[in-house]
Parts: C-alpha cells; structure tokens; sequence
C-alpha cells in the first residue's frame, strides 16, 4: 500500500483523519511530517469538489506523493446555503487575505461563529437547519483525479445565551472538543448536544468527515494501489 498525504493545513482535520484511518491499513503522513514546508494553494473554487481538487493536485505535486484533500464547510438553509464553500473565511466574506491572515485559527473560528449567529438573529430556532458537507479527492502526482467522495451530517445551529428565544436546551455556544463551527452545532440525533460536546469517537461515527472517509476507504482498497 503506497503512503498518502493528507493536504490540509488544518489541525482539527488532521486530527480527525489521522484517528479514522487508523486502522485502515492506508498508511498516511500529515504536511507537518514533512521535513519541508509547502505554499497553500488559493482555494477559489465555487463548490467544494473544485475546492477539493485545487487542494489534492497542488500538493500531490509538490509533495510527488499520492494526497487525499478534504474540503468541506457548513451549509445553512436559511441562509441560502451559506457560508458553504468560504465556511474558513465567513467572518470575513471569505476573504482569506486582509484582515484575516494576521489571526490564529481560533480567533478566526471565534469570528465566524458570531457572524453566524447575528445573522440567524431573526430566525427562529426549528428554522435554523444545517448541515455539514465534506467532499474528499484523492489525487496522484500527476495531477489525475483517482477517488472522489462526499458525506454529510445533519444538524441544526444552536440560538446564543443572550437571546430572547434561547432556550437551555437550544443555548451556544457548548463544548470543547472539534473545531470550527462545532460548538454551535446542535446534532440531529436529538438536538440537544452540540457537535463539540459529543465523544471524538462519536463525532467520526456520525459526521460529514466520517462519511466521506469510509467511502474513500472502499475506493482505495478498489484502486490496488502499490
Ligand atoms: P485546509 O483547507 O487546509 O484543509 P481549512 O480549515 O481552510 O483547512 P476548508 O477550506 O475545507 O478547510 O474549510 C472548512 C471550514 O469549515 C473549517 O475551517 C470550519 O470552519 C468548517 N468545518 C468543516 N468541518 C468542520 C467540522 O467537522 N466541525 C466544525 N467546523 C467544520
């Protein structure tokens, strides 16, 4: 089985990934195992799998390695969809220069999710309906596509403590585990936990990445790759 890298420059992904494909016997090393450093690559696309593909080529030739990209992002239903594809950047109208590029991942995701929920500030909370989307690409270092894969996982966003209509069970920010958006991410199962209250281990089971990652699996063990 030939080593795959996995082309993102976000921890939580990398976390993530690591421990579902632990196990897999796909053998993986992050960026960070790399003894170089690698530019990251405008993510300009206007759909996840553009997005995907930009990630998985240019690293898959920088690297000359096989790579797997995630790109994946949160989509709101009252809000046409949004922030989708700039889900990274929403605070900023997905603009990851400027402004943003001086701040840590947190501060960034510290952002976003208030931008979220000021504008699902009239919304009312059974409308407040999501989900996550993840779409993966595994790329060779030529550039040719191999896999691609999507999963999703639905949920609803969470209504600030401050609110007027907040309710105990429906109040967000909660929880401390995952990244990005999940600490206003109330999980379809009953939403009452939030996406960074529930177990990591559960979090993999349920979730857009999980999804995607198993099928991704399924492809790979299909391309006898050596
Ligand atoms: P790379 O491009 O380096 O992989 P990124 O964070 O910029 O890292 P994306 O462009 O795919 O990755 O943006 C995904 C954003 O969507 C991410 O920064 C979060 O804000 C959000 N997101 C994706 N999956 C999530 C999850 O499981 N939990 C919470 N937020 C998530």
């Amino acid at each position: 089985m030939s080593t795959i890298v996995l082309a993102t420059q976000n921890p939580g992904k990398v976390s993530e990934l690591r421990s579902m494909l632990n196990g897999s016997g796909i053998e993986i090393i992050g960026l960070d195992d790399l003894a170089q450093s690698f530019p990251e690559p405008a993510e300009n696309g206007s759909t996840f799998i553009e997005n995907a593909t930009i990630k998985a080529k240019a690293y898959a030739k920088l690297t000359g390695m096989l790579c797997l990209a995630d790109d994946s992002g949160l989509e709101i239903d009252a809000l046409g969809g949004k922030p989708g594809v700039i889900s990274s950047h929403f605070a900023f109208d997905g603009d990851a220069e400027g402004e943003a590029a001086g701040l840590t991942r947190q501060q960034r995701d510290d952002l976003n999710i208030d931008r979220v929920l000021k504008d699902l500030d009239p919304v009312e909370p059974r409308d407040r309906t999501a989900r996550f989307v993840c779409v993966m690409v595994l790329s060779d270092p030529d550039g040719n596509i191999l896999a691609s894969c999507e999963g999703r996982f639905e949920g609803r966003i969470g209504v600030p403590f401050d609110h007027p209509h907040c309710t105990p069970a429906d109040s967000v920010p909660r929880g401390s585990n995952g990244f990005g958006y999940d600490p206003i991410f109330l999980v379809a199962e009953d939403y009452i936990y939030t996406s960074a209250e529930i177990e990591p281990e559960h979090k993999n089971k349920i979730s857009h990445r999980g999804h995607a990652v198993r099928s991704m699996i399924e492809l790979i063990k299909e391309l006898q790759l050596d």
